[in-house]
Formats: C-alpha cells, sequence, structure tokens
C-alpha cells in the first residue's frame, strides 16, 4: 500500500515567536503539495495560531507537541485538545519520550491523550521508543510492542488508521546516533505487525510510522526507502529553514 509521507519538524522548547514567524514565511511557499507529502510543524504552543494564521492558504501544517486530555478544569498551565483544535490546528504529537520522563506521562495518559485527540479531530503522533538499557538487553520489542498496545487501547479501527506512531529510539535522540536503516525498519515493521494483532492488516498497512531520532538530510533518504518508514519526526535539524527543506526533499 502506498503511503503518503509526513515529515514533522518537532522544535521543542526552542526559537522565538519573531523567528517561529520568519521561518514559516521562509518555508511556506517551498513546501510540497499536500497531495504528495504530509508537513508540519510542531512548534510551542504560544507561537502556534500566528503560524496557523501566516501559513493558511499554503501546505504546511501545524501540530501541538502536548496537550491534556481534558476540554476544560483546573489544570494550571495545561492546554486543551478543544482549544487546538480551534485554532486550526491539525496534529499533535503525544507521549514523546521527553514528557515521559520528565513530566511523568505514562501508557495510560498517553491512550487518554490519544482518544482526546480523535475526539477533536487533531492526527495523533503518538511516539514511542525504548532506552539504551532496555535496547542493550534485548528489551526493545517488548517496550515499543507494550507502547503500541496501551496507547492504542479502545481505538477503533477508522481511529487506528488514522493515527501516527514516531518510532524514536531514545538513544537516538538529540545524540547524533542514528538507528542504522535497517534497525529502524526492523522496530516499524514490528509495529506494523503489532498493529494488525490489535485490528487487522488493512489497518495496519493505513497506519503512518515515522522514526524519529537524529534525523537530517544526510539520513533522510536511506531511512525513507525503507519498507515501513513513511516519514520523520525532526527535532534539532527542523529548526532551520534550509535544513528542514532538505529534509522533505530527500523524503520525496
Ligand atoms: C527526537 C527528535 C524529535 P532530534 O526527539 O522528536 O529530536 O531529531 O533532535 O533527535
Amino acid at each position: 500500500m502506498m503511503r503518503k509521507p509526513i515529515i514533522a519538524g518537532n522544535w521543542k522548547m526552542n526559537k522565538s515567536y519573531s523567528e517561529a514567524m520568519t521561518f514559516t514565511r521562509e518555508v511556506n511557499q517551498k513546501i510540497p503539495s499536500e497531495d504528495v507529502m504530509d508537513t508540519v510543524i510542531c512548534a510551542p504552543a504560544i507561537f502556534l495560531k500566528g503560524m496557523e494564521e501566516r501559513a493558511e492558504d499554503t501546505p504546511l501544517q501545524m501540530g501541538a507537541q502536548t496537550m491534556h486530555f481534558e476540554n476544560s478544569g483546573a489544570f494550571t498551565g495545561e492546554i486543551s485538545p478543544k482549544s487546538l483544535a480551534d485554532i486550526g490546528i491539525s496534529f499533535v504529537i503525544i507521549g514523546h519520550s521527553e514528557r515521559r520522563e520528565m513530566f511523568n506521562e505514562t501508557d495510560e495518559t498517553v491512550n487518554k491523550k490519544m482518544h482526546a485527540a480523535f475526539r477533536e479531530d487533531l492526527t495523533p503522533i503518538m511516539c514511542c521508543g525504548e532506552t539504551l538499557n532496555q535496547k542493550e538487553e534485548g528489551f526493545t520489542e517488548k517496550v515499543v510492542s507494550e507502547q503500541v498496545t496501551k496507547g492504542f487501547n479502545g481505538l477503533s479501527k477508522e481511529q487506528a488508521k488514522r493515527a501516527i506512531v514516531a518510532y524514536e529510539p531514545i538513544w537516538a535522540i538529540g545524540t547524533g546516533r542514528t538507528s542504522s536503516p535497517e534497525d529502524a525498519n526492523k522496530t516499524c515493521g514490528l509495529i506494523r505487525q503489532v498493529i494488525e494483532q490489535l485490528y487487522d492488516n488493512e489497518t495496519a498497512q493505513s497506519v503512518r510510522i515515522q522514526y524519529g531520532g537524529s534525523v537530517k538530510p544526510e539520513n533522510i533518504s536511506s531511512l525513507m526507502e525503507k519498507e515501513h518508514i513513511d516519514g520523520a519526526l525532526v527535532g534539532g535539524a527542523s529548526l532551520q529553514a534550509d535544513s528542514f527543506l532538505a529534509i522533505i526533499e530527500g523524503a520525496k
């Protein structure tokens, strides 16, 4: 099955608002059509409305880096799914390893956020991946299967088909160490198998799976050539317009 590639930048807690707006202006006109590829920037939440307005009528789409699972309530500092949908945001990263490690996100809250995303018609990019220890002890398959199974718990088949999974081995994040395309493909293939067991082959073939972890212009093509890799979640190399555009070019 031909799956549409998706390249998403994850800016994390970087850039000022004016830098974000300049970036958006610079890349806007050079983004390929949505028929060819989905191109997303997951920016700090406070930038999203301005960037979304600037990118209106262009194929560049915006995503949040996290959100709460409730739509309102006494959750000081949190961002609701409804408010993201309300300002025209299309995507949301859920369960990034930095959120799991530093902000106590668990498979259970990830699952609640997956349901909340679909409730508001946001497309979730659900992250999974093993630590260096887990990799060295041979637990990659177990860890990733469990994260995907718990994250997808209770999603309908139609929702599962629309979800995006980002496989991000934690030891490769921001370290310059990338998984070999073969290893990344193997784990992305395993994720597809888990989804097939949970649903069926059609669903597994529909889900788009990204690789993330030190993706750059030099390694994107060799990753994208692989059967189970449909895109990338890009941190550091998405911060500069020229390298983000080079990654998009390499992913075509
Ligand atoms: C992994 C990735 C983006 P980087 O966190 O999600 O970051 O490309 O800097 O490793």
